[in-house]
């Protein structure tokens, strides 16, 4: 109905009548989310308000709005059906962190780790970024839940956003629409989780296919102590789809601490033996360890079976019977394309052939995607990340790179490149990884890039020894030479980027579970290393053949296993590896012997400065540092020496 002012006034529906209509229509009965979502809209202005309910038909609908606007990409359906291509601004390709904030009311209480901001200056800041930022744009509601709709660890988050990519995402990371709203039910309580991609639109401008904020205008803040979550300026991943990092990690790792629970940057996989016995194991490492290559990873020893629950995030409870049992809060991949193949990891490869979103990927001329290390050919011509035309060429060293029409040569993929695939399409997702019960785990699994020093495997001997062995986590980045330790880059836990409060009292609270429980019930504790290298380069051939290293955990689980106790924890004896059908073509059996027993020994005096490195590392938390953790470095320092 028109407007009686004049024919061009904007305010063109009839108030009434709209307003019982869209009454009648409310998604919700949650008065409080229905005033919380109605002020962030007239706060951004933006231009109207979708809540969405999750269907496929909204998810379809928002890709091809996406395909018209030049956001998408729709890819060969012969070759890829269902999968889209997006490219991000030059800018915005992966998560900021030194843009990311922790503001909380005392800056001790965020430690070192985190960049802490005053809440009341960081909320009057991006008040003012989110005023008007959303104007000529959709918000989008997305209620969410992190774990299986329903089950007892399981987190409703609510995102509100002017990004339809965020949106499809949302889709496959997390449970999102009608069934999280109807679970929340009119007094629930949800996460409050702000975002915009912070570029409004003028009446009548042309939108860009990425549009975000600059650098110096990007905020990702975590109030923790109201657990809300803020996120301005950014349309990418860890920053953008707040699920993941912001609330599955930082959020969640802050409200476990309070009620005594852990959240942690961990895969969880399923491990059968031929003789039909299951192990849960969860495992924390670094980027760039092989995390997703881990949880589905095809065992390369007969009759072991290998099924993925989590390849990222788990949330953890100790339950009646005393055990700690996970769940994993996502129900998507979220992972690195460049290097994924089916030598690194087939059961990604196999996850990615259909209703995929990859983002930052080279497009072929044939509609389909690839990266550098695909394991295919390198095509002649591709689309790279960046939108140029690029042809491969051979540089002066006689590598073949590509190169745009200015002679610029570069990655035909960004190595941030990424896939979002349903969980669902993994061929080797475990039946029971939505059970909202969780699954009991068995082992955890520390680890990290350490090409000196740092045995194949370790068993820490007691609790605080695990905790001990989980601070000292890192990847080395350069080595002076093979017999010492170069940079190692502490990253406790693999939380390093993820921690919302002090590292120090994150520590603690892990010393804390064997109170919670029959410390007996509690998980075994492993450290592992598949990156050691020697003179010939690795010494260990990792991928499949890590199911060799996992069966002996599960011996130990079992209270087999041979290990001989030493001054750094319980090591395979040698031959307590499987290595029946192992292969290192750059080895010959009597070098494979002496490789084993290099791996697995103690190399004492390597020894003596890693653990003067971790020491170091505990310094700027000064006294807050849990003492018996100092106290555990002081007992492993003096074992090193009597093994001397
Ligand atoms: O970009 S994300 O934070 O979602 C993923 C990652 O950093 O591994
Ligand atoms: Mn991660």
């Amino acid at each position: 109905m028109a407007c009686k002012k004049n024919a061009t006034c904007a305010c063109k529906a009839a108030p009434k009548k709209a307003k019982t209509a869209v009454a009648a229509k409310l998604p919700t009965q949650h008065q409080e989310l229905l005033a919380w979502v109605k002020d962030f809209a007239k706060l951004t202005q933006a231009k109207d308000v979708v809540w969405c309910d999750g269907s496929k038909r909204e998810y379809n609908e928002l890709c091809d709005l996406m395909v018209k606007g030049g956001v998408f990409t729709k890819l060969n359906s012969k070759k890829r059906p269902g999968c889209y291509l997006a490219r991000s601004h030059w800018s915005d390709v992966a998560r900021v962190e030194d843009r990311t904030y922790i503001a909380c009311a005392n800056k001790e209480d965020a430690g070192p780790n985190c960049n802490w901001i005053e809440p009341a200056e960081l909320k009057q800041t991006m008040t003012g970024l989110y005023k008007g930022c959303m104007k000529g744009r959709t918000l989008y509601v997305i209620p969410f839940s992190m774990g299986p709709v329903g089950s007892d660890i399981a987190k409703i988050g609510v995102e509100l956003t002017d990004s339809p990519y965020v949106v499809v995402n949302m889709h496959i990371m997390t449970r999102v629409g009608t069934k999280v709203l109807k679970q929340l039910g009119a007094h629930g309580s949800y996460i409050k989780c702000l975002h915009s991609i912070g570029s409004p639109l003028k009446a009548g401008q042309k939108d860009s296919t990425w549009p975000c904020a600059p650098i110096e205008k990007k905020y990702i803040a975590h109030f923790t102590e109201t657990a809300e979550i803020w996120s301005f300026g950014s349309g990418y991943g860890g920053n953008a789809l707040l699920g993941k990092k912001c609330l599955a990690l930082r959020i969640a790792s802050f409200l476990a601490k309070q009620e005594g629970w852990l959240a942690e940057h961990m895969l969880i996989l399923k491990l059968t033996s031929p003789e039909g016995k299951s192990y849960n194991i969860a495992a924390a490492f670094p980027s760039a360890c092989g995390k997703t290559n881990l949880a589905m990873m095809e065992p390369k020893i007969p009759g072991w079976k290998v099924e993925t629950i989590g390849d990222d995030i788990a949330w953890m409870k100790i339950k009646e019977d005393g055990r700690l049992w996970a769940i994993n809060p996502e129900s998507g991949f979220f992972g690195v394309a460049p290097g994924t193949s089916m030598d690194s990891n087939p059961n990604a490869m196999r996850t990615i052939t259909k209703n995929t979103i990859f983002t930052n990927c080279a497009l072929t001329d044939d509609g389909d995607i690839w990266w550098e290390g695909m394991g295919v050919p390198a095509p002649a011509h591709v689309i790279n990340w960046k939108g140029e035309d690029v042809t491969l060429t051979v540089n002066d060293q006689g590598k073949k790179v590509y190169a745009n029409a200015k002679g610029e040569v570069g990655p035909a993929a960004h190595a941030n490149a990424r896939f979002t695939a349903p969980a669902t399409q993994c061929p080797v997702i475990a039946s029971n990884w939505e059970d909202p019960a969780g699954v009991p785990i068995d082992a955890f699994l520390f680890g990290g890039r350490r090409p000196t020093v740092i045995p194949l495997v370790n068993q820490a001997k007691d609790w605080t020894h695990a905790v001990f062995m989980g601070s000292a986590a890192g990847s080395e980045t350069t080595a002076a030479n093979l017999s010492q330790i170069g940079v190692v880059r502490r990253d406790p836990m693999a939380m390093l980027p993820f921690f919302s409060y002090n590292t120090a009292d994150y520590l603690l609270h892990w010393l804390t579970m064997p109170l919670r429980t029959d410390p007996t019930k509690l998980p075994k504790v492993f450290f592992t290393n598949w990156f050691r290298k020697d003179e010939k380069g690795f010494m260990w051939n990792g991928f499949g053949d890590n199911a060799r290293v996992l069966k002996w955990v599960c011996e130990r689980i079992e209270g087999k296993g041979k290990a001989v106790e030493t001054a750094i924890g319980f090591l395979p004896t040698p031959d307590a590896i499987d290595m029946d059908g192992y292969v290192d073509a750059g080895r010959d059996a009597a070098c494979l012997k002496a490789t084993m027993e290099a791996l697995l020994s103690v190399d004492v005096e390597g020894w003596k400065s890693e653990v003067a490195a971790v020491q170091d590392s505990y310094k700027k938390f000064g006294a807050r540092m849990p003492f018996a953790l100092t106290a555990k470095l002081a007992e492993i320092t003096k074992a090193l020496e009597a093994a001397k």
